[in-house]
């Protein structure tokens, strides 16, 4: 493992609103770590490959219909059925990469109106994360900023505000699936905000790629030196 101590690996979690790049930069993390020789593996939430990740991929294409509640406990369901070995890869001294979790779970659901202790719940017992990096982006300031740049300014200045604003809503596939209208997002984001803990690190998603990559990889190798000899705990809530 990355500390050569035999200790366990770390549980990192990359969290954050719709296109702020958590696959991107769990990707990366993930080949900074191999390449530093720790044992690593990228994992993400929604696990889309199980049958429960089945339901909820056609749910989130908009291709099945289900109930809010419904839903959330899917989405919960799809961590549960990777617990035991989500703790035998960390107790085997694996550190894991997970693009997405209970956080995701919590934020969006309550994001839609529903309770967030009954949201919090069927999380218990599933494995606290050593550290918790929140990609911060700010999805409504392009929408301000595009609404003023679509209504008669020539095109030179529009690529200019872009680039200026860049911002999660005009990032690469947005608005593809269900949940991502600016509104809602500002909704997950308050939510993400109330789950907050001494696990989080909060990133500045709207710097460049290797700026946050930077960060990134300071963040997880203090972690999983730091976590080699803690003991694997659960989800407070
Ligand atoms: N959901 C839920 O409700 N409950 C749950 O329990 C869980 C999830 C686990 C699908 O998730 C949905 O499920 C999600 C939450 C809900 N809501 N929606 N929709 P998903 O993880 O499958 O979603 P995704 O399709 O992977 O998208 P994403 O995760 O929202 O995007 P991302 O991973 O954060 O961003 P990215 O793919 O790395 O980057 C997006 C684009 O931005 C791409 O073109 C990059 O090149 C670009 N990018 C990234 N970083 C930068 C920087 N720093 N500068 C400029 N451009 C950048
Ligand atoms: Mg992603």
């Amino acid at each position: 493992n990355g500390g050569g101590k035999g200790g366990r690996g770390a549980l990192i979690v990359l969290e954050g609103l719709d296109r702020s790049g958590k696959s991107s930069q769990s990707a990366r993390l993930l080949s900074f770590l191999e390449g530093k020789g720790c044992a690593t593996e990228g994992w993400r939430f929604p696990d889309r490959d199980t049958s429960v990740g089945k339901m909820i991929s056609a749910y989130l294409a908009n291709e099945s219909q289900l109930d809010d509640r419904t839903i959330h406990l899917l989405f919960s369901a799809n961590r549960w059925e990777k617990r035991s070995l989500m703790e035998s890869k960390l107790l085997g001294g694996t550190t894991l990469v997970v693009d997405r979790y209970s956080y995701s779970g919590v934020a969006f659901s309550a994001a839609k109106g529903l309770d967030i202790g009954w949201c919090k719940a069927p999380e218990v017992g599933l494995l606290a994360p050593d550290l918790v990096i929140y990609l911060d982006v700010q999805p409504e300031q392009k929408v301000a900023f595009s609404a003023v740049v679509y209504s008669g300014y020539p095109k030179f200045l529009m690529v200019n505000v872009n680039l200026l604003f860049q911002k999660a809503a005009e990032r690469g596939g947005y608005g593809g699936e269900r949940y991502e209208r600016v509104e809602f997002q500002k909704r997950v984001a308050e939510h993400y905000h109330s789950l907050r803990d001494s696990t989080w690190k909060v990133v500045d998603g709207s710097l460049p790629m290797e700026t946050v990559e930077e960060q990134l990889r300071e963040l997880a190798m203090n972690c999983i030196s730091e976590c080699q000899d803690k003991q694997l705990t659960n989800l407070p809530w």
